[in-house]
């Protein structure tokens, strides 16, 4: 097993299935920290005692301090309020903003060195808050959208045509939230681009669904957001950097006029391995590809410049 050291912060739905799928894979030892007492706490020995079943050595312990969590090899950001029917994300800006921050402050101190993966809401806007109270470099830190977004359409497609999933390949670029630009003319099925296999009314309804898939499932639940497709969507990430496997996944990287675009995260294409965001693939894209990509960074501005942190 990995002797990574992997902190989670926030304990709710999203951080404790990551914790669990972490240690079911063997990624590491896990500290799981949040500020309810006795939450992380119950959940780590929870898992604890599953270890024998599971058969992992992992460690798994439950904080509500960082000190513990000194030089952690991967940080996790899972902490902050979740939409609610109704909300957006963005409706979620100030709240998380503040928990992001100071959950940050108190991560850097310890584990100076880590790589940042930052999960909390509105999430390109998030990861930037955490970049600024990190001090952390463009190629430690990275924002989970990508990936979810892109496995909820690649599971469309797959449901769509009857074809295993593990044969879809989907794109999704630019921000988590409405303005998200899924890409069918990058999206396959064992190679096949899903725009040869599919009417354009069939993808058409498919795309919006991606970018309503959070939404669709907050309705049914009500009392909060998804959290199984997103833990996968984090723990696939950590798999790649600690398994240094050099994958490419669409994350929320920080721009330097990539694309045209500077200062802000926006979800593209991103080379992970063990060095973190080693690389972002730029992409030739189609004009009113460009532009919808652009629509996405001119969202994310507003909502940085609306921050009060
Ligand atoms: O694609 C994505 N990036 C996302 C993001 C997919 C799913 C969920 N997404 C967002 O993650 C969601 O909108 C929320 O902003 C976060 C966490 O979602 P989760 O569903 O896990 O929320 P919970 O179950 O309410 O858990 C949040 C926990 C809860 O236990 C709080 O006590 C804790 O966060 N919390 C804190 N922990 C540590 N430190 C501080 N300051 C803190 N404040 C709250």
């Amino acid at each position: 097993m990995s002797k990574k050291k992997i902190t989670v912060v926030g304990a709710g739905n999203v951080g404790a299935t990551t914790a669990q799928l972490l240690a079911y894979k063997k990624l590491g030892h896990i500290c799981l920290v949040d500020v309810v007492e006795g939450l992380p706490q119950g959940k780590a020995l929870d898992l604890m005692e599953s270890a024998p079943l599971e058969n992992f050595d992992s460690k798994v312990v439950g904080l509500n301090d960082y000190k513990e969590t000194a030089n952690s090899d991967i940080v996790i950001i899972t902490a902050g309020l979740a939409r609610k029917p109704g909300m957006t994300r963005e409706d979620l800006r100030d709240k998380n903003a503040e928990i992001v921050k100071s959950a940050c402050e108190q991560v850097i101190k310890y584990s100076p060195n880590c790589f940042m993966i930052v999960v909390t809401n509105p999430l390109d806007t998030m990861t930037w808050v955490a970049k600024k109270y990190t001090g952390l470099s463009k190629h430690r830190i990275v924002g989970m959208a990508g990936v979810l977004d892109s496995t909820r359409f690649r599971s469309f497609i797959a449901m769509e045509l009857g074809v295993s999933m593990e044969d879809v390949h989907a794109t999704v670029l630019g921000l988590h939230g409405e303005d998200m630009v899924p890409m069918p003319r990058l999206s396959s099925v064992a190679g096949i681009p899903i725009t040869e296999l599919l009417p354009q009314d069939k993808i058409d309804s498919m795309v919006e669904r991606t970018k309503n898939g959070g939404a669709e499932i907050v309705q049914m639940l009500k009392t909060g957001s998804a959290y199984y497709a997103p833990a996968s969507s984090v723990v696939n990430m950590v798999e790649s950097i600690v398994l240094e496997k050099n994958r490419i996944v669409p994350c929320a990287a920080y721009m330097e006029g990539e694309y045209g675009i500077h200062g802000i995260f926006m979800g593209v294409p991103v080379l992970l391995n063990w060095s973190g965001v080693a690389k972002v693939v730029e992409l030739e894209l189609k004009p009113e590809e460009l532009k919808a990509l652009h629509s996405s960074a001119d969202a994310v501005h507003k909502s940085v410049a609306a921050l009060k942190v």
